[in-house]
């Protein structure tokens, strides 16, 4: 077998957009999003038809998280059995009611990525020391982009739907030139600054397979290449949405090498990545009346120092 490439040796000529927006930048391309981007996404709207891409945290079948995380739990603390308890608050007039807490990953569950969450090389987004995310990000964590939203025109590419399957498959890989080739057989076009979301329809396995859905684990999604990466740039594409747990093949098929995207879009290209989302209402729609694109909105939490962020992203069509 070929050796397995450092991250450094892979991308070692790839493009970067370190000082682009200044050397204190920390929300990358969404830099592009610019008010004109917002009234790009506000013109495709058409019908006034609203969908939220969220996953529910809590699901019956349990909630798909990257392999090492574990899913939210929600604790109730108080409910109507808390209140003859002799340690119950009292308030006057004979106020009961209910209180929960959910103990969670950041990235367990529908989510924004912030630009310092993957880094090679001892650097992260902007070259900032990765020794600034020790004990919490002190750079590019998300709360600068929880802090200015993200707006923009979206595109859904349903990538299931054009390959003709009900989800993609383990390992299945595709690349820029599919998604163009996705959004034309849709009768639309990606276009430039677009916010893309990709649909594979993958986690409908967990939620029918369970603990056996992590076995060989290996999901379907963009893979690595330099073309692709330049696209990338070239396209000022300012966020990458889908509803896989990590956005991309998880072993790059050709290097061998683990989630490369993740460093050559987010972290080099400052692209801010959104995963676990829910596309499955949207997709069905967008497919009964052929409108695939549409205006997006999503903010995350403003939550000091954080790797990333659960989100409820919101598309309007
Ligand atoms: C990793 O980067 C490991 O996970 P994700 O981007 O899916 O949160």
């Amino acid at each position: 077998m070929t050796e397995i490439p450092t991250m450094e040796e892979l991308l070692r000529d790839a493009p970067k957009n370190w000082g682009k927006w200044g050397d204190d930048d920390e929300v990358g391309a969404l830099n592009y999003l610019t008010a004109d981007e917002v009234f790009r996404g506000v013109r495709h709207i058409r019908s006034g038809k609203v969908f939220t891409l969220q996953r529910v945290i809590g699901h019956p079948s349990g909630d798909p998280v990257w392999p090492g995380r574990t899913p939210a739990q929600r604790t109730m603390i108080l409910d109507e059995s808390s209140w003859d308890r002799d340690d119950a608050p009292q308030f006057p007039g004979g106020l009961h009611y209910a209180d929960d807490k959910i103990d969670a990953f950041l990235q367990g569950s529908t989510q924004y990525d912030a630009l310092g969450h993957v880094w090679y090389g001892g650097q992260i987004w902007n070259g900032y020391d990765a020794r600034t995310t020790i004990g919490g990000l002190e750079k590019a964590s998300v709360e600068p982009i929880a802090e200015r939203g993200v707006v923009g025109r979206g595109i859904l590419l349903d990538m299931a739907r054009f390959r003709g399957k009900t989800n993609l498959d383990k390992g299945e890989t595709f690349t820029h030139e599919d998604l163009m080739a996705c959004a034309e057989a849709q009768g639309t076009s990606i276009e430039k600054r677009d916010i893309l979301i990709i649909r594979t329809n993958f986690l409908r396995l967990f939620y029918e397979q369970g603990e056996k859905f992590y076995e060989d684990f290996c999901e379907p999604g963009l893979v690595y290449s330099p073309e692709l990466v330049q696209w990338f740039a070239d396209m000022e594409i300012p966020n990458l949405v889908t509803d896989t747990i990590a956005n991309e093949v998880t072993i790059d098929p050709n290097h061998g090498v683990a989630l490369p995207l993740h460093c050559a879009l987010m972290r080099n290209l400052g692209v801010v990545l959104t995963e676990i989302c829910d596309l499955e209402r949207l997709a069905e729609d967008c497919a009964a009346d052929g409108q695939y694109t549409f205006l997006y909105v999503a903010a995350p939490l403003k939550i000091r120092k954080a790797a990333g962020s659960p989100v409820n992203p919101v598309v309007i069509k």
